[in-house]
């Protein structure tokens, strides 16, 4: 039937004194139920539910709805996984954090680690839930012994919080969810509100608005709050030699390009002949096409670079001075090129290490430095959550040592009380 949208919306209308006994036994009855033709349908899948449970329930769901889903045990048993990968390798970053050094005879100096007591930890909505983010910032702070962990989180249309972001709450033992997203969850969280604690420092990746907010509030003395590190775009750089194998290449890079429109996506071939990167490009164009984020990657992919290279060398060269947040090493001994690294956020070290890997489940954080800044920053680890306190203790043998070298340095320096504070007490000694 054409359904035109300007036509009419109206009634059907008789009027009894109008219309015969026949026509008027016609309005009496009601639109046929069939029921048992609808029974017929509905006893197979009532039965099979009954008999198979949950694995019926997906299979009707992925039927009717057309939408995968997984089983909830099936999800909080990867959580599960996830989280002990990441507490082991986050737990071994703890050891050495119990420093005791003798420079000197009876000069004792010594390092130790304290948690940062409050943080805010930023889970992202947007167009992607990311309860691997909860994790990945959950973990450490849980590691380190920070005393209060506070989540922030857009919350759903429906005003609830995804169910997995829960769960990893619960594991790490955060004291409470702001749901909340964007600069005003930021805003909250530094300078807290009536049902939002202060927090001393936030992490984690957001949008233009919650970077921005990030910056403004820790150039806020007022606020006395820090930030994990500036965050970009995502970014991947893929250093590719003819061992390499196309298909894994393109998934790849295209593992980047899902994450959004602005992804930064980077592909070094190294004396790769013509074919070779045609049959790249191939698979990068079928395998996009039949991604669930085929229009994020429409857009992301053509703004991505393919540069050829003649040598590894010229190659690592060039990733060094990028600095990729991530960089994956699909090349004949790539552990040896790995030694060459000099600046990126984690690599991936041959053809079975793909970047999902250690974006959900492998033990590395995925909370990494971009836009170059990999120059200078490392991604979030279990020290991001601490500070260190150093201490130190002379005897008097120390002193008698020591001394004399402070109040030499003290004196250069014009500053009389420092000098005297030393030699007040080396005059003690010898009295
Ligand atoms: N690749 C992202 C992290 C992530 N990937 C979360 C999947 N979920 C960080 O650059
Ligand atoms: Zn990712």
């Amino acid at each position: 039937v054409e359904i035109d949208p300007f036509d009419p919306i109206r009634m059907r209308t008789y009027d009894l004194s109008q219309i015969s006994l026949s026509q008027r036994a016609d309005l009496l009855r009601r639109p046929v139920l069939r029921s048992s033709e609808m029974m017929a349908k509905v006893q197979p899948i009532v039965e099979e539910v009954r008999l198979k449970g949950d694995a019926a329930l997906l299979d009707f769901t992925a039927k009717f709805d057309k939408v995968k889903l997984q089983s909830p045990d099936e999800v909080r048993e990867a959580i599960d996984k996830a989280y002990s990968n990441i507490y082991k390798f986050h737990k071994a970053q703890a050891k050495d954090d119990a420093l005791v050094v003798e420079t000197m005879p009876g000069v004792v100096c010594s390092r130790f680690a304290r948690p940062i007591a409050r943080v805010g930890l930023y889970i992202p909505g947007g167009t992607a839930v990311l309860p691997s983010t909860a994790l990945m910032l959950g973990i450490p702070a849980q590691v380190a012994g920070c005393h209060q962990i506070v989540f922030a989180t857009p919350p759903r249309r429906d005003g609830t919080l995804s169910p997995e972001v829960v769960y990893v709450a619960h594991l790490i033992g955060a004291s409470a969810i702001l749901k909340a997203g964007g600069a005003q969850a930021i805003a909250a969280l530094a300078y807290g509100t009536e049902n939002v604690p202060k927090v001393d420092k936030i992490f984690g990746p957001g949008n233009q608005w919650v970077t921005a907010a990030k910056m403004l509030v820790q150039n806020d003395t007022d606020a006395l709050v820090s930030i994990d590190m500036p965050a970009g775009p995502s970014e991947v750089l893929v250093i590719a030699d003819e061992t390499a194998n196309p298909a894994f290449v393109a998934a790849d890079l295209l593992s980047q390009a899902e994450h959004g429109v602005d992804s930064q996506v980077v592909l070094l071939t190294v004396n790769l002949p013509q074919e070779t990167i045609a049959k790249i490009e191939e698979e990068v164009d079928s395998q996009a096409r039949a991604l669930p984020r085929a229009d994020i990657m429409r857009q992301s992919i053509p703004k991505s670079l393919l540069v050829q290279t003649r040598s590894v060398k010229e190659a690592i060269d060039f990733s060094n001075d990028y600095a990729p947040e991530h960089l994956i090493l699909h090349v004949r001994d790539a552990k040896d090129l790995a030694e060459e690294v000099q600046n990126a956020g984690s690599v991936f070290i041959g053809p079975y290490s793909p970047e999902s890997c250690g974006d959900y489940a492998s033990g590395t954080n995925h909370t990494l430095p971009t836009n170059g800044y990999a120059r200078q920053f490392s991604g979030v680890n279990t020290q991001s959550f601490q500070k260190h306190i150093t201490s130190q203790e002379l005897t008097k043998d120390g002193l008698k040592v020591l001394g004399p070298i402070v109040a030499t340095l003290a004196d250069v320096e014009g500053l009389g009380a420092h000098a005297n504070a030393v030699r007040i007490r080396l005059r003690e000694l010898q009295a």
